[in-house]
């Protein structure tokens, strides 16, 4: 396959942008080929600046439910830009979508529309502190919430991939607070609860972690987390900017029958454009500036064209067995690539939740960062440059997520269990 273009626009760009890359996974480092550049993308395909073609299981990380560019998304997008892209002022389009989320996420009675997930997390964890008057918070080894200065610690993601779990650039004094616990074990978190009574402001969890491969909660974990953190006054963050309305139009809560204080989301509710959002219990968002005096605020906050796509996105994901749809085409996958791994010497453990999943290269179950970690990096990495070039685009790092969009056809699906089977059999 060609790519020279991409090579020669990868090599300018390192020039310019430290990398060559505006976020770190996107380098391509740790799968040993250099990034394609993409050029344009259509449904369940996206085009380089060669002009492969490839079926895409990224979709932007996770918002491309529908697939890429939807008619109906590209016209909102049009149409509100045609009446002025930026105001940095209210507009009704914002109190629209907070009513579309508030309805699909019955512990969410206010929210405030943000420009990231990582702006999401950090203000949520302001807003925690602030509220609780406590400083100290916890997180889980390998799940990434963004990245704030506190919440760089034991970090998945980027971080996972390239090794440095805890980010050079944040203060000893900063990371203190930010206290860790093994993901999936209880116990663990019963320990650091204990030994830090009185002192935690929130727990913060990715309720499935998608940022070290695809780790769903046991049985059990999270509903434990909502009884230990209303028992200690402490605020359960779930943070489904990767899983809201995406394992199902609730997110995971709705999925796992588990309610946070307060939620982070952010990807499918910008329908791909630029936004995040947290929202929760009104009792702790009106300590939120000008309510209260937790401060918050953004120029880009609520952005007409982020909030008109991602209206024109929920609307469609609201349509009769949208998620039916998502489930099928996921479980069709799996039960193909299954075959061909179940055929291959090599050990690999498939972990799914509706339309997340990934293929981790170790033998499973996966349940925790220390399990991710043993699987073997350079096996994914041959497994991923021969998917890429037989026209399937991964996530580039056994460490993230792939996804699902109800634009993958039939074709895809096959092609994609064909090409693992080639992929498998060179091993
Ligand atoms: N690490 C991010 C997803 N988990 C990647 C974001 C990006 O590169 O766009």
């Amino acid at each position: 396959m060609n790519r020279q273009t991409s090579e020669s626009l990868f090599a300018k760009a390192q020039t310019v942008i430290p990398g060559g890359v505006n976020s770190p996974v996107r380098a391509f480092k740790s799968v040993g080929c250099n990034p394609i550049f993409i050029k344009q993308a259509a449904g369940s395909r996206i085009t380089d600046v060669d002009g492969n073609e490839y079926i895409d299981y990224v979709g932007s990380w996770g918002p491309m439910i529908l697939g890429h560019c939807h008619p109906k998304v590209v016209e909102a997008i049009q149409q509100t830009a045609a009446s002025g892209a930026s105001f940095g002022a209210p507009t009704a389009r914002e109190t629209e979508l907070a009513e579309m989320v508030c309805a699909a996420f019955p512990n969410i009675e206010k929210i405030r529309m943000v420009s990231s997930g990582t702006e999401a997390t950090m203000s949520a964890i302001r807003l925690a502190r602030g509220y609780t008057g406590r400083d100290k918070i916890l997180k889980f080894d390998g799940c990434y919430h963004g990245h704030a200065d506190s919440l760089l610690v034991k970090a998945g993601s980027g971080l996972a991939t390239f090794g440095v779990p805890t980010s050079p650039g944040v203060p000893a004094d900063f990371a203190k607070y930010t206290l860790t616990a093994t993901y999936n074990d209880l116990e663990d978190v019963r320990k650091v609860v204990a030994a830090n009574q009185g002192e935690l402001a929130c727990i913060i969890i990715e309720p499935i972690a998608g940022n070290m491969g695809c780790v769903p909660p046991v049985a059990g974990f999270l509903e434990g987390l909502r009884e230990l953190c209303t028992a200690e006054g402490i605020v359960l963050i779930i943070d489904e900017v990767m899983t809201g309305f995406r394992v199902a139009y609730g997110g995971a809560q709705e999925r796992f029958n588990v309610r946070g204080d307060l939620v982070t989301l952010g990807k499918i509710i910008g329908g791909g454009l630029p936004v995040g959002a947290f929202g929760g219990k009104k009792e702790i968002m009106d300590a939120l500036s000008p309510e209260g005096g937790v401060y918050q605020a953004g120029t880009l906050s609520g952005n007409p064209l982020a909030m008109s796509a991602g209206i024109a996105t929920l609307k469609l994901l609201q349509e009769e067995g949208f998620y039916q749809q998502i489930e099928e085409k996921s479980a069709y996958l799996e039960k193909g690539l299954l075959e061909v791994t179940g055929n291959s010497p090599i050990a690999t453990c498939w972990q799914r939740v509706g339309g997340m999943f990934c293929n981790f290269f170790c033998a499973g179950p996966v349940n925790s960062f220390a399990d991710a970690q043993k699987s073997d990096t350079e096996a994914f990495g041959r497994y991923f440059r021969s998917m890429l070039d037989q026209g399937i685009n991964l996530a580039p790092s056994q460490f993230e997520t792939g996804f699902m969009s109800v634009a993958h056809s039939q074709e895809d699906l096959d092609r994609t269990i064909e090409a693992a089977a080639k992929a498998f059999a060179a091993l």
